[in-house]
């Protein structure tokens, strides 16, 4: 009877993970969907890299215990609220927002919080914009809701976190002030190297679209 039971328990967490799944797949569809839309009709794109994971149940279930969150499917649902993730990365911080707008736009898209790191940078120094968002998806017998974190930032910025990430879990969330500094230093490194990037990028866009023949200035002889 008891392995019953726990075959029912397993099943269900499949299934809540599957849930997941989906919905991280409708949504890396939309984003795909922007980005190749964007290459097309404008030769660019404003989303350079997109990666997804979902949380692993060792990992859903530790983060439950350590924040005294009941292990039930229900409870997880309604606390851990960063199973699905997205990282959109882009090449500009008007990019960031621009792909924030759009996707927060549609109307299967309901956003649940908005943290704007970028404007405001955590004291180490990270940056990113993160939406939490909720999509529909159809299942066989029901429409189910889900939660997808998508977290939105510059290449510079993603760098930096994935450096500063390596360095948080390998000195165990305790790093030394010398290296937190220098961390720190190296987040306003980058934060200048994306207003430098825009600025020329802005600069190329102005000359692109000036007029480029003697003939075509107004008033020229
Ligand atoms: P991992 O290993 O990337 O999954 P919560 O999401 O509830 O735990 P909070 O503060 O409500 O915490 O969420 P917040 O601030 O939106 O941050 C969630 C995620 O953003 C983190 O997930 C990281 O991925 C990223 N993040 C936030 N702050 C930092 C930072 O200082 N450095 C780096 N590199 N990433 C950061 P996890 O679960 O903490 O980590």
């Amino acid at each position: 009877e008891a392995l019953a039971e726990l075959a029912e328990i397993r099943s269900q967490f499949t299934r809540f993970m599957m849930t997941y799944q989906f919905g991280l797949a409708e949504i890396v569809t939309k984003i795909n969907i922007l980005k190749d839309e964007f290459t097309h009709i404008h030769r660019y794109s404003p989303i350079e890299h997109v990666s997804s994971r979902l949380k692993t149940p060792a990992s859903i279930l530790q983060k439950a215990s350590r924040r005294g969150i009941p292990l039930t499917i229900d409870a997880i649902r309604e606390n851990i609220l960063d199973i699905a993730g997205v990282r959109i990365s882009c090449s500009f911080i008007s990019d960031t927002y621009r792909i924030a707008e759009m996707l927060s736009g549609q109307a299967d898209v309901t956003v649940l919080e908005t943290k704007d790191y970028i404007a405001n940078p955590k004291p180490n120094g990270y940056k990113s914009l993160h939406l939490l968002v909720e999509i529909p998806v159809f299942l066989s017998d029901r429409v189910q809701p889900v939660c997808v974190e998508l977290q939105i930032r510059t290449i510079a910025m993603d760098f930096w976190a994935a450096l500063e990430h390596k360095i948080y879990y390998k000195y165990e969330r305790e790093i030394p002030e010398a290296l937190l500094r220098e961390l720190t230093e190296a987040a306003e490194a980058a934060s200048r190297l994306d207003i430098k990037m825009e600025r020329l990028h802005d600069e190329i866009d102005r000359i692109k679209s000036a007029p480029t023949t003697a003939d075509e200035v107004p008033g020229f002889p």
